[in-house]
């Protein structure tokens, strides 16, 4: 079956706040079910529903399978929220929307991430390094904000230049 499109910068539908999901539906198991084939097809370690344009708070992650010998362990997670977070990290990021792009960021560095599976079971997960600034990043998306918000402002203006000729270089060809 084709894989779902991931939208890119500055697509803004990328900047919209997504809806608190009040029940789980089968549409909704299925939107989960390819948010991980598009995940482990990119290839990424996280993935926002809202990148796929739907506008619910639903994140899935995994963190650890592009490891030699690891599996595929994806954890989806409805109506995610960090409830605890300290001290401070910087992490090189990239992300599925922001193509051709990586950059430094602050974030916390320890966080405690909190919210349901897809059978209204309660998840709970103190996590720390890239698991951690993985889960601030996909809480981000949810709220339509992307890792290059939070690098300087010369920065983010020297990607959206160079983000606009290449899509009009790919419009003319
Ligand atoms: O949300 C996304 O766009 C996914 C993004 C998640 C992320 C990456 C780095 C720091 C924080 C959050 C990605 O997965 S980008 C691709 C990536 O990091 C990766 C791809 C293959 C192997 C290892 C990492
Ligand atoms: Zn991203």
């Amino acid at each position: 079956m084709a894989l779902r499109e991931v939208l890119s910068f500055p697509d803004p539908l990328l900047r919209r706040v997504s809806e608190p999901i009040e029940e789980v539906t089968d549409e909704l198991r299925e939107l989960a079910r390819d948010m991980c084939d598009v995940m482990y097809d990119e290839p990424g370690i996280g993935l926002a529903a809202p990148q796929v344009g739907v506008a619910v708070r639903m994140i899935v992650v995994d963190t650890e399978w592009t490891e030699e010998e690891a599996e595929r362990n994806p954890m989806v997670v409805v109506n995610p929220v960090i409830t605890h977070s300290e001290g401070k990290i910087v992490w090189e990021e990239g992300c599925l929307s922001v193509p051709d792009f990586t950059a430094e960021v602050e974030r916390k560095a320890k966080v405690v991430l909190e919210g349901h599976d897809l059978d209204g079971k309660p998840i709970r997960e103190e996590a720390e390094e890239l698991r951690a600034v993985c889960f601030q990043h996909e809480i981000d998306h949810l709220d339509g904000v992307l890792f290059i918000d939070h690098i300087s402002r010369l920065k983010r203006m020297l990607y959206t230049k160079k983000r606009k000729k290449q899509l009009a270089a790919e419009q003319e060809s």
